[in-house]
């Protein structure tokens, strides 16, 4: 088995980034920022649909901004990691180190209109749909300044074990396929991008919502983000069948470079388009990989080598790959580059002292948010069976 991830790891270096880049800037002045850019051939595999286009036009702004939001999502997840260290963090932490570019790419060719939902994995996507570096990592404190303490509403997206919910690996994809089901029949021209792992991709209920989606023709997007592992089981030894972008059957599916954020952007943008348009779901595949545990309690070296690892650190890495494209193509200079990682980094410094500066929410809290106001029920159980709450 380990020659042969070594052969595919090969691969999947191969074409991530070593690829020829060629930039050709618009000649007219209203678009003269942006550029084009040109995806390595095998950025996509498809299952009964074309590959959307290898050329990628992005404002330069754009594209800069891309590599922010990446430099802060890692140095988000660094901070978390060093709080969970200190035990300010406790319980479960799930980062997303390794996968930013799934998050920043999608981001990027969605309107607040569109929906996301997610599970556990989802510092990034919150990050991304507007949540404040703050509220994220006070949230994962325990503390008031935390996102759920009312800002989640506005989010435009869903993360279930976020706001302390669904421990349900998968239960996310119906959800998704419900919120789709509102688009399409409130008449909105947007889709549900419904994020799943590939663990969770064994789920009955996930094939139950492929189903649905596609005898209704819903406007849903699933994806599917395959970073090789659940938890300790590597892809091959979890799913019978690996190539999760056919696994939809009737719905046509997308295989995509997830470690390159241009490759995503673009992706999703054709989804968008597809579902928007009527032709109903589509199933997109990001290839991906998380450099850490499953969670903070897994040191991630067990079911995998420091080889594979760093292999994937060195060849595929998503921020790495977008600073040499920016650089290539002269968008920006080392010393911008310099000057961007340096603010991620007071930014995101900043935002650790704000979340530890938060008090803890009062007791009372514990009991809020569960049902809507006005529908809640007489009473509901707490942790031990002698604790309830009335309402
Ligand atoms: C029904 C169910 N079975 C098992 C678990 C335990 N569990 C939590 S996360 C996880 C792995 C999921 O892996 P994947 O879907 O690949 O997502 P990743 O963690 O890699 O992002 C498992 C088995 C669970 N939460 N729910
Ligand atoms: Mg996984």
């Amino acid at each position: 088995m380990l020659s042969s991830q070594k052969i595919s790891l090969a691969k999947v270096a191969a074409r991530a980034f070593i690829t020829p880049l060629t930039v050709r800037t618009f000649a007219s002045s209203a678009v003269a920022r942006t550029v084009s850019l040109d995806l390595h051939k095998n950025s996509f595999e498809t299952y009964n649909c074309d590959a959307p286009s290898l050329e990628v036009k992005l404002p330069k702004e754009e594209l800069v901004r891309m590599y922010q939001s990446m430099v802060v999502m890692r140095r988000m997840e660094m901070a978390s990691d060093g709080l969970y260290k200190a035990k300010l963090i406790r319980g479960f932490c799930h980062l997303c180190t390794g996968q930013e570019a799934v998050a920043v790419g999608m981001e990027t060719a969605l309107t607040a209109e569109d929906k996301i939902i997610t599970a556990y994995r989802c510092h990034g996507f919150t990050y991304m749909r507007g949540g404040s570096i703050t509220s994220i990592l006070a949230e994962l404190l325990g503390r008031k300044a935390g996102i759920s303490g009312g800002k989640g509403g506005s989010m435009h997206m869903f993360t279930p074990n976020f706001y302390g919910g669904n421990g349900i690996v998968g239960a996310q994809v119906p959800l998704g396929a419900g919120v789709a089901f509102a688009q399409k029949y409130l008449d909105k021209k947007a889709a549900t991008f419904s994020l799943y792992g590939d663990g969770a991709s064994n789920q009955g209920q996930v094939f139950e919502a492929y189903n649905m989606a596609k005898l209704w023709d819903l406007p849903a997007v699933f994806v599917c983000e395959n970073n090789r592992y659940g938890m300790g089981t590597a892809a091959n030894r979890s799913s019978a069948n690996t190539s999760y972008f056919k696994r939809g059957d009737y719905i046509p599916g997308l295989k995509v470079n997830g470690m390159d954020v241009l490759a995503v952007h673009q992706a999703v943008a054709y989804a968008k388009e597809w579902t928007v348009s009527g032709k109903g779901p589509l199933l997109l595949e990001m290839e991906t990989y998380r450099y850490g545990g499953h969670s903070m309690s897994d040191p991630g070296t067990t079911y995998r080598t420091r080889e594979e690892i760093q292999h994937m650190r060195s060849n595929n890495d998503p921020i790495t790959g977008l600073k040499q494209r920016l650089l290539e193509s002269n968008i920006v200079t080392e010393d911008e580059l310099k000057a961007i990682d340096k603010a991620a980094r007071v930014e995101v410094d900043k935002a650790v002292e704000e979340a530890k500066a938060s008090p803890e929410p009062e007791i009372s809290e514990f009991w809020t948010q569960i049902y809507k106001k006005g529908t809640e029920v007489p009473y509901v159980r707490g942790r031990e069976p002698e604790e309830f709450h009335r309402y």
